[in-house]
């Protein structure tokens, strides 16, 4: 039986340094050109814990730690190339070694990775993204 399209649920982590935030410039085809959290589908069974520490690993080559959920939001994209429906949690976590630096090894799906002012994001960011952002999100931890 087809069933059509369904929802997916999407892990992904602000890895937080300071005032700054791990970004890199998407280069698949949904949200293509757009600055992006590292993170990608749950697999069966998984934490979120150990979705967004394989993913960080997988994308940038860091380890993080003290990983914490954040909030959960609804992502329809009916506007891209293939249409989508991510349910996105939104964890926080930070590096296990603070002198380890981004390796980008994906290249076929990232630009690049880099450090960034959350007071000073690059332009544009992702949809889901941008949508907190405007929202006065803030993804630090109060003291
Ligand atoms: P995988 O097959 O390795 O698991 O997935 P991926 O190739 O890493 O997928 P992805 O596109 O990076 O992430 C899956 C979906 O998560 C993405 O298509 C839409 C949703 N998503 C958001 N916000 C963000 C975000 O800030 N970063 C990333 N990477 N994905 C996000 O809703
Ligand atoms: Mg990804």
């Amino acid at each position: 039986m087809d069933t059509g399209p369904v929802p997916r649920v999407a892990v992904v982590a602000f890895v937080v340094k300071g005032e700054f935030v791990l970004l890199g410039k998407r280069l698949s085809s949904m949200g293509h050109s757009t600055f992006a959290l590292p993170g990608g589908h749950l697999e069966f069974g998984e934490s979120f814990e150990e979705c967004a520490a394989r993913e960080v690993k997988e994308e940038t080559g860091l380890d993080i730690e003290k990983i914490e959920f954040l909030t959960v939001t609804n992502n329809v994209f009916l506007d891209q190339p293939k249409p989508a429906h991510y349910v996105t949690v939104f964890m926080r976590s930070v590096l296990a070694d603070p002198t380890q630096v981004p390796k980008n090894i994906e290249p076929e799906k990232c630009e690049g990775w880099d450090w960034y002012d959350w007071k000073n994001l690059p332009n544009p960011l992702f949809a889901p993204l941008e949508k907190m952002v405007r929202s006065g999100f803030n993804p630090f931890p109060s003291e």
